[in-house]
């Protein structure tokens, strides 16, 4: 099931910071003396199909993200790296409904209040917490609230994209005046704009992937050219992320939770492997050591789904299938196989244009580091355990509908009608 209708059910998946303390070291700081260790808290966003070139910082055509931005100068941003169910989606707070269908007007509001609650009483709780506010924002449909709504907008996806910034500076606000010193803000998206919905869809900047667009198709959401993968962060606290850096180093959003683990002085769980690296010294100005390789798999353009046959290594981009997502004017790349593998200079050719001639000195020199790493991942991967659990197409995870269950009360019948008549 697609990310909004989760982010819709979670509204605001607030924990404190119990879940991250199985394994922490009482009384040793990180630098493993005695000195008490306070731990820090923890604040991420993460935007929903919010493209690399939506926020000004990033690519300047955009102006619609003032307060993203002045984080970002205050902070440090990095080049880190069909949906909708035929039920009316139910608003949850914890295990109970609070709009059904949900109000996508009053949605940005609703995240802002619940989220400053949050802060406020967990900063005053004196104990260290984490909060994940999965947005909505910038996933089709787009539905600005009543004060913007006023305004002579003429761009749906520019109002949207600055009720999420202002929502995003509320939000910094709010932590600017209760825990600054103490609070880690990471901003980031899950994926590249959904080129299909043409206006209503976000910029991928630079990223354009045009040897895919020379062959029809998008090469944004969906796909494992960088459009459809690259996302904005910024990552904000004052104090340990120095200001107004754009780091270059590779990074990736499976970072976050080994970054968040290690700087609540915890550890990882034994006998598992990770994906993802602590990149508390890259944040933090100290490192520039990042992930040399990264896997894309497949995500629903060409190939199978969830398998590897693109990858990066450094600055080059190797794919061994190519395929384009739906375009705005419909037009689907067709899905080719490349053996040996396209391979790109992502430093002198961003937009994906013109793969490395095979016959180069550079193409003979970097395709056996390439296919080492390739061959390094998939051996990684059949070795590894896997869950066999998809519960994504599992009934249970799937809002459903029967009026006496208190999650399932979406049958037709209760549309439009409130929770409270069926308590
Ligand atoms: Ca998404």
């Amino acid at each position: 099931m697609e990310r909004l209708l989760l982010n819709i059910l979670l509204l605001v998946l607030l924990t404190y910071l119990i879940g991250l303390s199985f394994c922490q070291h009482p009384g040793l700081s990180s630098n493993g003396d005695k000195t008490p260790y306070k731990k820090p808290n923890f604040i991420v966003i993460l935007a929903d199909d919010v493209g690399w070139g939506d926020l000004g910082v990033n690519w300047g055509l955009r102006r619609d993200t003032p307060n993203l931005d002045k984080m970002a100068m205050e902070g440090m941003s990095s080049h880190q790296k069909d949906c909708y169910p035929e039920i009316a989606l139910p608003l949850f707070e914890n295990l109970q409904i609070i709009q059904q269908p949900v109000n996508l007007t009053s949605l940005a509001a609703m995240y802002t209040e619940k989220a400053i609650q949050f802060i406020h009483y967990a900063s005053q709780s004196n104990r260290p917490f984490f909060l994940y506010l999965a947005l909505s924002h910038m996933h089709v449909p787009l539905t600005v609230t009543q004060p913007l709504r006023k305004l002579p907008y003429q761009d749906p996806y520019g109002a949207n994209l600055r009720e999420m910034d202002t929502m995003v500076g509320k939000i910094k606000d709010k932590v600017d005046g209760t825990a600054k010193e103490n609070t880690l803000l990471w901003f980031t998206g899950d994926n590249g704009p959904w080129s299909e919905k043409c206006e209503y869809a976000g910029s991928v900047g630079p990223y354009t992937g045009m040897w895919q667009k020379e062959r029809d198709g998008s090469s944004a959401k969906q796909t494992t050219w960088e459009g459809g993968h690259r996302v904005p962060t910024v990552a904000y606290w004052v104090g340990r992320i120095p200001a107004n850096v754009t780091s270059p180093v590779l990074l990736s959003t499976l970072d976050i939770f080994p970054t968040l683990v290690s700087l609540a002085n915890a550890s990882l769980p034994p006998r598992r492997r990770f994906d993802g690296i602590d990149v508390s010294g890259v944040l933090f100005g100290q490192s520039s050591k990042g992930h040399k390789t990264l896997f894309h798999p497949n995500s629903g353009a060409a190939g199978k789904y969830g398998e590897i046959q693109a990858l990066r290594l450094d600055q080059y981009k190797a794919f061994y299938l190519t395929g384009g997502a739906k375009a705005c004017d419909g037009s689907i790349g067709q899905e080719e196989n490349h053996q040996p593998p396209l391979i790109f200079n992502l430093q002198r050719d961003m937009q994906e244009q013109r793969p490395l001639n095979v016959k180069s000195a550079e193409y003979r020199a970097v395709l056996p580091i390439i296919s080492k790493a390739f061959g390094g991942i998939l051996e990684d991967i059949a070795t590894d355990n896997v869950s066999m659990a998809d519960y994504s197409h599992d009934p249970a995870g799937t809002p459903c509908c029967n009026p006496q269950h208190a999650l399932c009360r979406c049958q037709l019948a209760y549309l439009n009608t409130s929770f409270e008549k069926y308590r």
